[in-house]
């Protein structure tokens, strides 16, 4: 076969500008790829809705590859085992309610699982603002990482969403934007972010779920974002909670907009 170029540059230009045009409206977009997002990414795809996920970064996983200080293995507990057997993530038993997993295998089933249910990933393009109406959240404001990155003045684009998942980690940069547009109006005990505690596997895991929540009419936190919002601690290289949060979140969205 003789191939042509033009058709191949053709072939990729057309295809995306397809998929960018079909997810100007969706049901739920979610921001960040890590594993929060994307195991809400996959129940939500997985119920039928439309959703995207926009991820700053050109690969997806966020904190997931590296495991615990560049040992890339995570530990998760019972209830995320669940999730990674649903996943068809191979763990092993440590000790008592301990499973580990190669986060490699992890981060990289996660990804395919959630885009094979139907998750639509854009990689490499960042989510700067938001849409506020009466109604509350009602998109994302986006543009290219590397006009962020190079500090371009280029005005952004912005997609529809019914619901939107900030799922952008310690940095809960969606919730951070929304507090910066309209002041201390958020759903926390004094409308503002709380800000991400001391590391505390224990408290953090158990705070995480509770904080899995609607922050704002139509933005919902899940995900390290989530106890950043709510002032919990950070947790470390243990992961369930991120899975179980995903999949929360993921819950909540279909029972509002099913
Ligand atoms: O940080 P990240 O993995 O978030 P998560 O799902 O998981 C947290 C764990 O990895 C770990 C932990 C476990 O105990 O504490 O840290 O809560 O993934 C967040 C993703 O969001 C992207 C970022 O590049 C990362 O891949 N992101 C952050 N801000 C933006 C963004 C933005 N403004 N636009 C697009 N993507």
């Amino acid at each position: 076969m003789k191939l042509d170029d033009i058709k191949i540059s053709r072939a990729i230009v057309e295809g995306y500008m397809e998929d960018l045009l079909d997810y100007m409206e969706m049901d739920v977009a979610i921001g960040g790829g890590g594993p929060s997002g994307l195991t809400a990414g996959y129940y939500l795809a997985r119920a039928g809705l439309k959703v995207a996920l926009f991820e700053r970064k050109l690969s997806i996983g966020g904190g997931m590859w590296g495991g615990g200080m560049m040992f890339n293995k995570i530990v998760v507990q019972d209830e995320g085992r669940e999730i990674l057997d649903e996943f068809g993530i191979r763990s092993e038993p440590y000790d008592e309610g301990y499973h580990v997993a190669d986060s490699v295998e992890a981060t990289s089933t996660l990804c395919s699982r959630a885009c094979q249910a139907g998750l639509k990933i854009f990689n490499l393009m960042s989510i700067e603002d938001v849409m506020i109406r009466d109604e509350g959240i009602t998109g994302l404001v986006l543009n290219w990482s590397s006009v962020e990155m190079a500090g371009l003045h280029v005005d952004p684009l912005t997609v529809r969403a019914r619901a939107v998942i900030d799922a952008t980690g310690h940095d809960c940069e969606i919730v951070k934007v929304v507090e910066r547009k309209i002041g201390p109006e958020l759903n926390t005990p004094d409308g503002r972010i709380q800000g991400e505690r001391s590391m505390w596997a224990d408290v953090g895991e158990a705070a995480l779920i509770e904080n899995t929540r609607e922050v704002y009419p139509n933005l919902y936190v899940a995900g390290m974002a989530s106890n950043a919002v709510y002032g919990a601690p950070r947790m470390g290289p243990i992961f369930g909670g991120m899975l179980v949060s995903g999949r929360r979140v993921a819950e909540m969205i279909i029972e509002k907009l099913k």
